[in-house]
């Protein structure tokens, strides 16, 4: 294992901002919807590891941990949600639509799968304007059964274009179990289909995250095309917020937090002797990071009404 405290306290980073969005939208402080990773936070800390300035990340509505993984501002990612005019997009894309260019991360996007052709837009620029670019997108289980996700892995592939498709198999499509909706649950035999590297791996694990996203990168960088790379994991909450979750077998959610990659990478690392005192302080860094983030966010003025239409194209 080669998982280290830093990636524990980015894991917790995440964690620590998604249960105050929580408590903020519970409180009425968030317009719109909000769909929190908690539990999945393995999978962009893990794939961002490797990456570097030039490349661009695309991600879904449940998209926080990418972007703060990738780099974006804590107070700035508050104070988007906060419709705030300090949030990365002075306040106007909120929850489903964090983007921060300087970060290296090109976006959320509601529409499922919709990151998926803007993705290989990306790479096939990368093919013209000399960046050596790798473009990284993450998208949930059920949006492998969206048209534009073939379209778009399709063309990746014909193309030899440098794309990770990083599916975060959270088992749930919405409401609705992935095994019930495909013929063959096992997501990543459909990259052979259209001649494109497939791997499925544990998406609880930051190692093996950063090992095999990192390998995708790396043969993406070096021309060898595109890979799909199917992350197997629990979402811990529900599907938004307010979802009473009556779905789920009984028992589910608690035996997944069991395994949950936070606590699971603690454990690790003190068997590999890291002093648990050491992960604690780290653990508690990033909590106080993130609740010093979101005074900052909810200290800054709301975005003025009358600037909404600008920054429109017509
Ligand atoms: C094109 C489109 N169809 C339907 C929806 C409604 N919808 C929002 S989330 C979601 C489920 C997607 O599941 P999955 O891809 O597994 O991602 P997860 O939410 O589990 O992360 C659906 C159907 C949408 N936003 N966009
Ligand atoms: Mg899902």
């Amino acid at each position: 294992m080669t998982a280290t405290v830093a990636e524990l306290a980015a894991m917790q980073r995440i964690r620590s901002f998604e249960e105050r969005v929580r408590e903020m939208s519970l409180a009425g402080q968030v317009i719109g919807s909000v769909h929190l990773t908690i539990g999945q936070e393995a999978i962009p800390v893990g794939a961002c590891a490797e990456l570097q300035p030039q490349d661009a990340v695309f991600a879904t509505y449940r998209g926080h941990g990418w972007a703060l993984a990738r780099g974006v501002p804590l107070a700035g990612a508050f104070g988007e949600l906060l419709g705030r005019t300090t949030g990365v997009n002075g306040g106007r894309g909120g929850s489903p639509y964090f983007s921060h260019a300087a970060s290296g991360f090109y976006g959320e996007n509601s529409i499922v799968a919709g990151s998926a052709p803007i993705a290989v837009g990306a790479a096939l620029a990368a093919r013209y304007d000399g960046s050596n670019r790798v473009a990284v997108v993450s998208f949930g289980d059920g949006a492998t059964n969206q048209g534009s996700m073939h379209e778009a892995m399709n063309f990746a592939a014909a193309f030899t274009l440098p794309v990770v498709f990083v599916c975060e198999n959270n088992q749930y499509s919405e409401l609705t179990p992935i095994a019930d909706m495909v013929g063959d649950p096992e997501l990543w035999h459909r990259a052979a289909g259209y001649g494109m590297r497939g791997v499925r791996a544990d998406g609880n694990s930051v190692d093996t995250v950063r090992d095999v996203v990192g390998e995708a990168v790396r043969r993406a960088r070096a021309g060898e095309g595109p890979s799909f790379v199917e992350l197997m994991t629990e979402r811990l909450v529900g599907h938004y917020i307010g979802d009473v979750e009556q779905y789920r077998p009984a028992g589910e959610v608690d035996s997944a937090w069991e395994r949950e990659p936070i606590g699971r990478l603690r454990r690790e690392l003190v068997a590999a002797g890291t002093p648990d005192a050491e992960c604690a302080a780290a653990l508690e860094a990033a909590a106080l990071e993130v609740a010093q983030a979101a005074d900052e966010a909810l200290a800054a003025p709301l975005a003025p009404t009358d600037t909404v239409k600008e920054h429109l194209y017509a």
